[in-house]
């Protein structure tokens, strides 16, 4: 009758440590998963703002440029040059993509090269500027600037530029 105790007793201590040992490595494997979250975000925010800034070089480098350009005026949509650092007017960006970066004078960022720049420059309805028109239809450009890390998008923005013409 004792030996039966006894025997029930180391059962239940048996059982007892293994579901202590069950619980630590559930709660083991829940804080290493946590952990993995924690530096997953901590990339996304880093991307998030090194992004931000490629696009503020983006904006600070056509926003110095007319919408039209300074020899031909708005005759052709897109670049008249054949070399984006001859670029002299805003639509000769349209469908520009920067890898390695660039910054607002230009200059390429290696630092950043698994970073691209995307530029898509459109004209839009005057009364619905998210209504892309025909090229020259109209005299509001819209800029979309995308900005993607290892090919995904991580950021992207839009403005408006608007072009007088010369008989107002
Ligand atoms: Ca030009
Ligand atoms: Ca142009």
């Amino acid at each position: 009758m004792l030996m039966k105790h006894q025997v029930y007793r180391s059962g239940m201590t048996l059982i007892e440590v293994m579901i202590a040992t069950l619980l630590i490595a559930v709660a083991l494997s829940a804080m290493l998963g946590a952990n993995g979250y924690v530096t997953q975000v901590n990339r996304a925010g880093g991307d998030l703002s090194v992004a931000q800034s490629l696009l503020e070089h983006i904006k600070e480098k056509t926003e110095a440029l007319p919408v039209a350009d300074p020899e031909t005026s708005n005759a052709v949509f897109g670049p008249e040059e054949d070399d984006w650092t001859a670029y002299d007017d805003l639509d000769d960006f349209d469908g520009a993509s920067f890898c390695p970066p660039i910054d607002g004078r230009g200059d390429t960022l290696p630092q950043w090269s698994t970073f691209t720049q995307q530029i898509v420059v459109e004209n839009v309805k005057v009364d619905d500027l998210t209504a892309p028109v025909a090229d020259l239809d109209s005299n509001f450009y819209r800029v979309t600037v995308t900005i993607l890390s290892q090919e995904s998008e991580v950021t992207s923005a839009t403005w408006i530029r608007c072009l007088y013409s010369e008989a107002e």
